[in-house]
């Protein structure tokens, strides 16, 4: 696996941790694979196409990871809002610490503020990163609900998930954008109908995404103290209501005074996708910046229902026909 891009060498870690590295390079290789939409391989790991650096960050996460009851933990499936939901529990948890016109968010790509947990999670080649930051912890993950250790997920434990799920037809068309804006100039680009057929499938990085938002949705029922389970297109719809539910779930309601001063909508006014996109910091092009990919790509539409430009009847109705099929007796409706 791609070890000597990332970290320092192997053998200089703690004998736990150069176990848990030696697991994963083991196990590699034993689980099916196929070509990720962009770059490198997916492997087929416990149900859901995950990349070899992912799954290596889940059994470091499994192995290692010492959870806080004050863990916040944005979760979704990749395209369902992420940067939105990771700009918003920031600004939720952090909203007497900053002036709203000189926020983080006017500053830095909320990536950078709710880092990616099975990324960080190898920062250093052990979770001395992660341990490192302040309580309380705002991370972000694509991993399924039922990839975290038990000690993250059982009633005993306090840290609390924010899952948003999304219509699987607009998740589609904004994944398959994204993965042709980071594919390698050199493969040609992916059709539409080539990487429908994958999407159907469950052929996606984190899919199949109806086994994701299955995931994390029973767990919601489950433990309504543990997992909040939103909606993109409810969040468009009553923005204001979502960021009050989701400030009450976390513990911290908004006050009559904070009411008074209007503190939610200027939340939902920062959060949003007009203010968002225009922030300086989220034009940038990943030539100036020591990644793969550039701010700017995670802003495209931020619209409900953009698929009718791009999928066909028959496609729509597939799709919808699949969901249909995946949900059938779970007592889950996506409408
Ligand atoms: P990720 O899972 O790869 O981190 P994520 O942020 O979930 O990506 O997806 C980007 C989508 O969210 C884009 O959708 P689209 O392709 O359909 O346009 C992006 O435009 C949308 N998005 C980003 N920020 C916001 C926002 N503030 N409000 C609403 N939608 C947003």
């Amino acid at each position: 696996m791609e070890t000597s891009k990332y970290f320092p060498s192997v053998e200089t870690l703690d004998e736990g941790y150069q176990k848990t590295f030696k697991n994963c390079d083991e196990l590699l290789p034993t689980l099916p694979q196929t070509k990720g939409w962009w770059f490198g391989q997916l492997f087929q790991y416990h149900g859901f196409w995950i990349s070899g650096f992912c799954i290596r960050g889940s059994m470091l996460n499994h192995d290692h990871f010492k959870p806080r009851s004050t863990d916040i933990v944005v979760a979704t499936s990749p395209k369902c809002g992420t940067t939105w939901l990771r700009a918003l529990v920031f600004s939720i948890i952090n909203r007497a610490s900053f002036d709203f016109s000189d926020h983080p968010l006017r500053k830095a790509n909320p990536q950078d503020l709710v880092p990616f947990f099975e990324k960080i999670i190898h920062k250093d080649g052990s979770t001395s990163f992660v341990d490192g930051i302040p309580s309380p912890r705002l991370l972000s993950t694509h991993l399924p609900y039922s990839l975290f250790p038990t000690r993250m997920t059982d009633d005993t434990s306090a840290c609390r998930f924010v899952y948003i799920y999304r219509d699987p037809k607009d998740v589609f068309v904004s994944k398959w954008h994204f993965a042709n804006k980071l594919r390698p100039k050199e493969l040609p680009p992916l059709s539409l109908e080539e990487t429908f057929d994958l999407f159907c499938k469950g052929v996606s990085h984190y899919g199949p995404f109806w086994d994701h938002v299955l995931g994390y949705w029973k767990a919601s029922v489950e433990s309504p103290k543990k997992v909040l389970f939103l909606k993109y297109e409810d969040v468009k719809k009553e923005p204001l209501g979502c960021v009050r539910k989701v400030a009450e779930f976390l513990g911290v309601p908004f006050t009559p005074e904070e009411e008074n001063k209007e503190i939610v909508e200027q939340i939902v006014k920062l959060c949003s996708f007009e203010s968002m996109s225009n922030q300086d910091v989220n034009k940038l092009d990943k030539r100036y910046q020591q990644r793969p990919v550039s701010n700017s790509d995670f802003f495209r539409k931020g619209e409900v229902g953009d698929w009718v430009n791009h999928l066909s009847p028959q496609m729509a109705e597939k799709l919808d026909q699949i969901t249909e099929q995946k949900l059938q007796d779970t007592g889950f409706n996506f409408h």
